[in-house]
């Protein structure tokens, strides 16, 4: 964090101060090179990545060495390989997302190119590798070899109607690739090495057709082996609320040379693979935003005196800290269970009932903590007081970085409609699905506390089924709003 007049909180291993984080993972994945592997990190992110990550600054698309440091820092912590090495089975998943959300709030927002990154090569997996060599460096552990992705979905006629508001025009070349041609309106982490994009064919006489049956899916390199462009024009930088350690730009693309990744006009139904990756990230960052604010503002109330004592001792400063305490704690097992039933999944382990409630839960788990984050972190800046308000501590920034996670990645009516569509595709499925979890669970008594603080009033007791309930039930209910 940045700095304060008054002794400051500090930063530490958000690893070992995590003891929900550790209780879960104690409990699912006792696994000592686990434990040991997240315990160095967590060192690593108070001490190297939290410093670089608040050096992290753009100007126009030259960005600073920090970023550049995230990307090597990255590749070598295997932050998207370990999804897909899967060498602890079925909770790789857990594991991986663990790492990213010790990493989140210190990376300078380096969270979102992994999180496309990740993305794309979900994709590129699960159309059965057509762009193999792609597939490899997304996933390397070697920084010279690692590649990050973009995701270029968006255009001025629509960001969350894609399927109408995609102008972008694909043309056939002799060598079976494509030139595209159109205008990206917003591009996150535009300095990425890859993307995916969305585009529509035009047959011979250069019509296409309109509408989802008219979209499909590209591949494409941004940068040419002599270091310029591939047929893009960087038009202009936006000049964004938060977000602003990263670039995002809107792309003229100009003959841009991509491949057609998935089979013709099924790009919007291809590309959900990424979203799905996408959205499950943007819950990582979200909880990880809720953790960090509760744990500087539980630091800095064992050193604020006010009014003759510390914070801590105020019985009213302790509810409000608990409070957000148990917000993300439901927050986090949350993910944690969307993160397990993704594992479960990519290694032929999920039953169909844990297929459905992956497909019910994603959206959910996005909408809601992508609302909670904004709230807790703002929360969060209020028990720094008059501090909290203030640049220098570099607080500020957590909240106007948090408003963007319920706007990217589909907005909250966008993924409350989502949320309708597996209702009604799986013919009702996910629910049942649902109700039998939370049945399962009550059933069996699940306790969830997790303890290790050594303090009851940091304890979360039999949050699954009620959060679970509370979740379905808000979004239930703003779809029907809609
Ligand atoms: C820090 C962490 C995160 C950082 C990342 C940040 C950087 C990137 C920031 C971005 O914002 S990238 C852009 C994100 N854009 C969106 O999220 C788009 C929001 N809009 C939607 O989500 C719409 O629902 C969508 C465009 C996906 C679909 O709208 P349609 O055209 O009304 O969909 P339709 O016709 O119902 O479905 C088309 C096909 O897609 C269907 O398959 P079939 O053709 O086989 O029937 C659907 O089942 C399938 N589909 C749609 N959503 C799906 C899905 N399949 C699985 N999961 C889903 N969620
Ligand atoms: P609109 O779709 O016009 O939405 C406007 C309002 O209408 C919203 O409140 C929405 O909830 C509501 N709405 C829309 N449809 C419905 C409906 N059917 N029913 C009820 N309400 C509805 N995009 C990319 O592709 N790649 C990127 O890298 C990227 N980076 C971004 C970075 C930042 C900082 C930001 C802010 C955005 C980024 N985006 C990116 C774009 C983002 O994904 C879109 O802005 C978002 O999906 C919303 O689309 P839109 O802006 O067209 O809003």
């Amino acid at each position: 964090i940045g700095s304060f007049f008054q002794e400051q909180p500090l930063l530490k291993n958000p690893f070992t101060q995590d003891a929900l984080l550790r209780a879960y993972l104690r409990r699912h994945l006792p696994v000592q090179d686990v434990e040991s592997d997240l315990r160095l990190f967590g060192e690593r992110v108070a001490d190297e990545i939290d410093d670089l990550g608040r050096q992290c600054e753009v100007d126009r698309i030259i960005t600073c060495p920090a970023w550049t440091l995230m990307k090597e820092i990255s590749a070598q912590e295997g932050l998207v390989a370990a999804g897909y090495e899967r060498r602890y089975g079925e909770w790789s998943r857990v594991y991986q997302m663990s790492k990213l959300y010790l990493y989140a709030p210190s990376a300078g927002l380096y969270s979102c190119p992994l999180a496309m990154t990740d993305g794309a090569a979900k994709v590129i997996e699960s159309l059965g590798m057509p762009a193999r060599e792609a597939f490899e460096r997304l996933t390397s552990r070697d920084e010279k070899q690692f590649w990050t992705s973009g995701q270029w979905m968006t255009e001025r006629r629509g960001g969350s109607d894609v399927a109408n508001g995609t102008e972008t025009v694909a043309r056939r070349q002799e060598d079976g690739h494509f030139r595209l041609h159109g205008f990206k309106w917003f591009t996150s982490a535009t300095d990425a090495d890859f993307t995916l994009t969305l585009a529509r064919i035009a047959d011979s006489r250069g019509h296409t057709t309109p509408g989802s049956r008219g979209v499909s899916l590209f591949c494409a390199e941004v940068w040419g082996s002599d270091g310029r462009t591939n047929g893009i024009q960087i038009q202009r930088l936006k000049d964004k609320l938060g977000t602003r350690q990263m670039p995002t730009a809107e792309l003229l693309l100009d003959g841009m040379q991509a491949q057609l990744l998935s089979a013709e006009g099924r790009g919007v139904a291809s590309i959900a693979n990424m979203l799905t990756l996408t959205r499950i990230h943007n819950t990582v960052s979200a909880v990880a935003a809720m953790r960090r604010i509760v744990q500087l503002s539980r630091e800095y109330s064992n050193k604020r005196s006010v009014f003759g004592k510390l914070l801590k001792d105020h019985p009213l400063h302790v509810q409000t800290l608990t409070r957000l305490e148990v917000e993300t704690r439901g927050a986090f097992l949350m993910l944690m269970e969307v993160c397990r039933l993704l594992g479960r999944e990519e290694t032929g382990g999920a039953s169909e009932r844990e297929s459905h409630l992956l497909r019910l839960l994603t959206p959910v788990v996005k909408l809601y903590t992508g609302k909670q984050a904004v709230a807790v972190v703002s929360e969060g800046l209020e028990c720094f007081g008059g501090q909290g308000y203030i640049e220098d501590t570099g607080l500020p920034g957590m909240l106007r970085d948090a408003q963007v996670l319920s706007i990217w990645e589909g907005t909250t009516n966008v993924l409350s409609l989502d949320v309708l569509r597996s209702v009604s595709k799986s013919g009702g499925r996910v629910l049942q699905a649902f109700f039998l979890d939370v049945e399962v669970r009550s059933y069996q008594k699940e306790d969830i506390t997790a303890r290790g603080s050594g303090q009851g009033l940091w304890e979360g007791r039999g949050l699954s089924s009620r959060v679970y309930s509370a979740l379905l039930r808000w979004s239930s209910v703003r779809c029907v709003i809609t």
